[in-house]
């Protein structure tokens, strides 16, 4: 049965949330850029679980192959249904490889999907995306859509229009997050927060930052502009101390802790 109304949609990703906010561990880089990412430590999905576990994550997103031999049930899943590789050049497209129903088959409370906005293939992302929003919806779980302006004919991905147009994309297709770059600065975030409406703004952490508190001002940033939370990989699972930044994360988005609070925990 089809009931997709403002109410039903709005709750859709309650199940991922505390407080209307979200705290996500990314883990689909082993597709997105193969194992150069990874160490001795985080290159085991175990090591990961363990974080989103004791580090207090709403979320955990994984693909399908490492969310069936790994994925534990403590903290709510969101399945990664489309993915490429970095092996491939020219403008990107990324589909489908799992389903809806294999993310329900895992207890997923959502699925997640990347499109390219700015790609010569855009449409086929977009058509992709759109069904599976509706079995995803039809199934009354969320989507959370990752919006990576790119291509040719982008010239600047974390410009302040340009990320506004990936949130407002986010919107147009019926998603209900959205996962974008940061800006650079909260003015310009805010507009994109804006750009979104009703969809819940998360900001995607990108390669690690040189120290913690640069990374920490960056979500400091996205909280004043309205953002609600991040969806971050990198600048935890590659941190001396994951558990120690996820507390900062924690007490930045569900407690209101402002970033010069913390910067003595990280000098
Ligand atoms: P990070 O916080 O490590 O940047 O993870 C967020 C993420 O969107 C991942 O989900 C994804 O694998 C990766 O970034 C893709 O990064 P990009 O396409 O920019 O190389």
């Amino acid at each position: 049965m089809c009931i997709i109304n403002n109410m039903v949609n709005k709750m859709l990703l309650d199940p991922l949330l505390r407080d209307g906010k979200g705290l996500f561990l990314a883990y689909d880089h082993g597709f997105e850029h193969g194992p150069t990412d990874f160490d001795e430590r985080n290159v085991d999905p175990s090591f990961i679980m363990e974080i989103a576990n004791k580090g207090g994550y709403t979320g955990i997103i994984l693909h399908y192959g490492v969310a069936s031999k790994y994925y534990d049930g403590k903290v709510p899943l969101i399945l990664k249904l489309n993915g490429k590789t970095n092996l491939v050049k020219g403008d990107p497209i990324s589909l489908q490889v799992s389903t809806v129903e294999e993310a329900i088959s895992l207890g997923a409370k959502a699925v997640g999907y990347t499109i390219y906005p700015g790609s010569i293939h855009e449409y086929i992302m977009f058509q992709e995306f759109s069904k599976i929003r509706r079995v995803a919806h039809d199934n009354g779980i969320g989507v959370l859509l990752w919006v990576y302006p790119r291509g040719q004919a982008i010239k600047n991905e974390t410009a302040k229009e340009i990320v506004a147009y990936a949130a407002r994309l986010a919107l147009e297709l019926g998603a209900d997050g959205a996962k974008i770059k940061y800006t650079g600065d909260p003015e310009s975030f805010k507009w994109a927060v804006k750009s979104a409406g009703k969809v819940k703004v998360f900001m995607s952490g990108g390669p690690k930052a040189s120290t913690e508190i640069d990374f920490l001002t960056q979500v400091q940033g996205v909280i004043d502009a309205g953002g609600s939370g991040v969806a971050v990989g990198r600048n935890v699972w590659q941190s001396k101390d994951p558990l120690k930044i996820s507390k900062a994360l924690k007490d930045m988005i569900f407690e209101g802790r402002r970033v010069e609070e913390l910067k003595e925990l990280f000098t």
